[in-house]
């Protein structure tokens, strides 16, 4: 506790009163915890109004219009006309180190503002491997996601999505984050194993102005007593994670990609197992108003769903592709939608990686459903395709509650223009290819088993019928145990994806049946749709707490659908 107390408590209480708008006013929301500093953040009201949301939640009061609605009231459609397929697919950059280790420093590590950091006193440690630096501003930019539509967002290093880290197991790196946005934000590497101070808990906030050094060790945790490589891990990503406010800042733009690669996997690719061409493809949808500036409901706790498609920023882009294997890391980045993918033609695709890992074996999928955070690391042959191709989405989701169905016309998400030859030479991978070992967690290893169920109470989000609290610690697994969790949706038809900070979960079944082939193995995000009991089993082995998990429909998860745990 005294780790959040240091930082959380502090940080708490000075933030208490920020929030993104102004907007309470028109409530006559005034009776709140005055601000004992004042730093202009225009995120002023966000948090203002979350925090009178909760009070007047539970006295009923007039936030109740909002907190009781059942259905959302019909969301303005965007206006702005365009056509798909016009802008070419782009790829983030990759983020270039400052400096190696040949080379002096950039910057000392921990000099920033960084709260408690107790990992900081070991970096000395990790320097006998190649410590890497970067540096990473979180600015406004415009960004043009319909052609000829300059839209205002927030960004990693003025682009959208973030620059692409592209990091190895073993190799330690310092990221200096600086916050020139006017608003809190906290980075979260979806899918590492980072020391808490370094994981996006969601009140280590780098502040507006403020640096903040991030330390990922890049490490993967040990089974008797050797490191066990099968949870290295492979395609993650980074997006904010600030209290309160990670829909809005995820929503304008922060996130981006975090790939990790270590022996065994460029293995796969030297030798010609794995493709060489190796694309993400981050998928999320937004709403626009008809100014060109993105439509967020700050006042919206069912989930943000947009009504325009984007792959790597930009609506419905174009691809050409040669006729060859291709391996895409898929994100859903969305923060409220689901997706059904297929493609066009129906042709199958090999899975081999799920969430931060890949598989043991590839898997074929003619479909796939993903929720939000999920990842999907598969291979599409386009030896054979037609000179035009769609990947498709066919799920119909029009609220935040759930998908709703089957499209009857599915949306294209972006077109592959296929050209050239077929190659002489291509990756071998194959159904059944052998990928990564896995190393199963065992019933007789589970120390303790916990319980959690998901629910809504007077229109917010809960767990175990307890609202967030930053500085209540709500389970301790011990360092080196291995646990069962039971996470059980308990709130109607509502369907919430969970997410679980610093350590692979293996499911064990969903309700009671086992997971898919591709979900048996490792994972970081769970989905529980309505009414589903999910029994997942983890091992807390790399870092001391506090961590957090929770539901990554961002708008529940700020309107506290997340709980903490503490590694001790
Ligand atoms: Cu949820």
């Amino acid at each position: 506790m005294d780790r959040i107390n240091d930082e959380g408590r502090a940080r708490i209480d000075a933030s208490i009163g920020r929030g993104l708008f102004s907007g309470l006013n028109y409530l006559g929301i005034t009776n709140l915890p005055k601000r004992s500093k004042s730093n202009g953040s225009v995120n002023e009201g966000r948090r203002r109004f979350l925090s009178a949301a909760t009070v007047a939640t539970v006295a009923g009061g007039a936030w109740g219009r909002f907190a009781h609605a059942q259905v959302d009231p019909p969301l303005p459609p965007t206006t702005i006309p365009y056509k798909p397929f016009q802008q070419t697919l782009p790829m983030p950059p990759i983020l270039q180190p400052l400096a190696s280790r040949s080379g002096a420093p950039p910057f000392v590590p921990g000099t920033a503002h960084h709260g408690v950091a107790d990992e900081f006193a070991d970096v000395a440690k990790y320097s006998q491997y190649p410590l890497k630096y970067y540096k990473v501003e979180m600015r406004p930019a415009l960004h043009q996601y319909i052609p000829g539509v300059k839209t205002p967002v927030w960004t990693y290093n003025g682009i959208l999505p973030g620059p692409t880290f592209k990091t190895r197991i073993g190799e330690p790196i310092v990221v200096r984050f600086s916050n020139t946005l006017p608003v809190e934000t906290s980075i979260h590497f979806h899918g590492g194993h980072t020391p808490s101070h370094a994981d996006g808990f969601p009140t280590y906030f780098v502040d507006p102005g403020r640096d903040r050094d991030y330390f990922y060790p890049n490490t993967v945790p040990l089974h008797d007593g050797r490191l066990d490589y099968n949870e290295s891990v492979s395609t993650c990503w980074y997006h904010d994670h600030a209290m309160d406010l990670t829909g809005p800042n995820v929503q304008f733009g922060l996130s981006g990609m975090y790939i990790c690669t270590d022996r065994l996997e460029d293995n796969l690719v030297s030798s010609g197992v794995l493709p060489t061409l190796d694309v993400p493809l981050v998928l999320c949808d937004r709403r626009f108003n008809a100014d060109g500036t993105l439509y967020y409901d700050m006042l919206n706790h069912n989930g943000a769903i947009g009504d325009v498609y984007l792959v790597n920023g930009k609506v419905q882009p174009k691809f050409q592709v040669q006729r060859r294997k291709y391996r895409f890391r898929i994100l859903n980045g969305s923060s409220a939608r689901y997706y059904d993918l297929r493609f066009s033609d129906n042709r199958p695709f090999l899975q081999i990686g799920n969430d931060a890992w890949l598989l043991p074996f590839a898997m074929q999928r003619e479909s796939m459903v993903l929720c939000m955070a999920k990842r999907a690391d598969i291979i599409v042959d386009f030896t054979d395709a037609p000179s035009e191709l769609y990947l498709n989405n066919w799920m119909l989701h029009e609220d935040g509650r759930a998908p709703a169905g089957t499209l009857t016309t599915p949306v294209p998400l972006i077109k592959f223009e296929v050209v050239g030859a077929k190659p002489k030479k291509d990756a071998t991978v194959t159904v059944g290819t052998p990928i990564r070992p896995n190393t199963p967690i065992l019933a007789s290893e589970i120390v303790t088993t916990r319980t959690f169920d998901l629910g809504r109470k007077n229109g917010s989000w809960v767990i175990n019928d307890q609202l967030y609290e930053p500085e209540r610690i709500d389970a301790s697994p011990a360092l080196g145990s291995a646990e069962r969790w039971i996470l059980t949706n308990n709130s109607g038809g509502w369907w919430h994806p969970v997410h679980i900070h610093l350590e692979s979960h293996q499911i064990q079944s969903i309700n009671g049946a086992p997971p898919a082939p591709w979900l048996a193995y490792k994972s970081d995000t769970v989905n529980l749709e309505g009414g589903t009991t999910a029994e997942i089993f983890m091992k807390f082995r790399t870092f001391k707490g506090p961590f957090v998990f929770h539901c990554h429909n961002v708008e529940h998860e700020d309107v506290r659908m997340m709980m903490n745990f503490e590694t001790i």
